[in-house]
């Protein structure tokens, strides 16, 4: 069956002029042209607008679609499966819109009493759609908010608990002048080719502030595969960062947070399973074959916490050895490794509230975001409860950052991709936080 542009626009409901667009960015080209220069369309052009439309109903950009389209590894089956997925997850916010709107009535003619939480069910969209976003960073620079998250790549993932399928190999950096003003895309501020020891995984990443520099912090695998982190400097927050020529001497392991402690700065990170928090228990890397996890603590052992260290004044080098961060229980043992829903997976983040400091963490496996409290930089920490219930995708990943007066959690769903795993996007909702550095427990779809 064969088309004339009139034809295809009846039949597809986009105009002409629409139609004479895709052609002109090349992103559907007619099968041919007449030389009464009439643009004749056939079945695989048919088809090919068919799923530009899916992917533009589901808020792709026409630059995303083309590139998706083009793609070697385009799979039309594989995308219907994506849509309808998709479409899925757009029907449970629209429900959840209608649930909203229907209890707000309710709540209005005195029937029931609404939380503040349930007043915001459904509204939570991802912060960037253009492209995929993971691991938030979140600080305040320059009065504005400054987003250092990891960029998620589309490819076929297997999935082996190694963390195989999370294969990044860039950063860009985003900032927001405001809570609700557009979230900015500064572009790359920092690409794996740059950095001359790192050959892949660039996951959870955190920079740091000194003297009018800004320093850049990210893992990656090094040449031996294993997990280093490596800074890289700017002198503007958004980039982009000029790494240095080698990782952090003394630095292994990933997901990595900084904070500025009145003058010094802490480096937090570690992670398990594919992070390889288990292969450094000794102090010393020590290379294992078995199942992953399987080298870590079990049972009743103490699970392991993150590490930290101190930056020295260069912030390019540890000044102190790092050192384990001990993560208690309430009658001040420390968390066992079993205890899988309060111990210690990934996702360090550290926030000072009251004089006292949170440290807050996934669960990984049981999916949950914890917290814990000290009174100094380094521990010991004594568990307090929950920041954010599991989230849409195996991780969960936050920052916790206060600005203009009140505390904001950042964090991932996978609710753009519509559930697939290492295809996540950012998120942020206000946290409520007591006088005594109680969190409110969030949970991220409404009760
Ligand atoms: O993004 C890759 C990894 O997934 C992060 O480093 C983990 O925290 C998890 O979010």
């Amino acid at each position: 069956m064969e088309y004339t542009i009139n034809k295809l626009s009846k039949m597809s409901g986009l105009s002409t002029r629409t139609l004479r667009y895709y052609e002109e960015i090349n992103l559907l080209k007619p099968l041919r042209v007449t030389e009464a220069k009439y643009r004749i369309y056939g079945q695989e052009q048919v088809d090919a607008l068919q799923q530009i439309l899916f992917f533009k109903e589901l808020n792709f950009s026409l630059k995303d679609i083309k590139a998706l389209l083009s793609a070697s590894d385009f799979d039309r089956g594989r995308a219907f499966i994506e849509h309808l997925s998709m479409l899925y997850k757009k029907r449970e916010r629209l429900d959840m819109l209608i649930m909203n709107v229907t209890k707000s009535i309710t709540a209005m003619k005195g029937e029931i009493i609404m939380s503040n939480q349930e007043k915001f069910a459904g509204f939570n969209k991802p912060l960037v759609t253009h492209m995929y976003t993971a691991d938030p960073s979140v600080h305040v620079f320059d009065g504005k908010l400054y987003i250092y998250p990891s960029h998620d790549l589309e490819h076929a993932a297997t999935d082996d608990h190694s963390g195989q399928k999370y294969a990044m190999t860039d950063y860009h950096v985003f900032s927001m002048d405001d809570i609700g003003a557009p979230c900015i895309d500064h572009g790359e501020a920092l690409h794996i080719k740059d950095v001359p020891w790192a050959t892949a995984r660039m996951w959870d990443s955190d920079v740091g502030y000194k003297n009018g520099k800004y320093y850049y912090y990210f893992p990656a695998h090094d040449k031996d595969g294993i997990f280093r982190i490596g800074a890289a400097v700017s002198d503007k927050p958004e980039g982009p960062f000029k790494p240095e020529p080698d990782y952090i001497p003394g630095s292994f392991s990933m997901d990595i947070a900084v904070l500025d402690d009145g003058g010094k700065s802490y480096m937090y990170f570690g992670g398990l399973w594919g992070g390889q928090l288990e292969y450094w228990r000794t102090g010393k890397y020590v290379p294992y074959d078995g199942e992953v996890g399987g080298n870590g603590p079990q049972g009743d052992e103490p699970a392991l916490g993150p590490r930290f260290a101190e930056l020295a004044d260069d912030m390019l080098t540890f000044k102190t050895t790092p050192k384990e961060i001990l993560i208690l229980d309430e009658n001040g043992e420390p968390l066992k490794a079993s205890d899988t829903e309060r111990r210690y997976f990934e996702a360090v983040w550290v926030h000072k509230f009251g004089g006292k400091y949170y440290l807050s963490y996934s669960t990984g496996d049981t999916h949950f975001i914890c917290y814990a409290e000290s009174n100094s930089p380094t521990g010991p920490f004594t568990y307090k409860g929950r920041v954010l219930e599991p989230v849409i995708g195996w991780t969960n990943h936050h920052s916790i950052v206060e600005f203009k007066g009140k505390w904001y959690l950042f964090y991932h769903d996978s609710s753009l991709s519509g559930g697939v795993d290492h295809l996540r996007n950012l998120k942020y909702t206000e946290l409520e936080i007591a006088p005594d550095g109680t969190i409110t427990t969030i949970k991220p779809y409404g009760s």
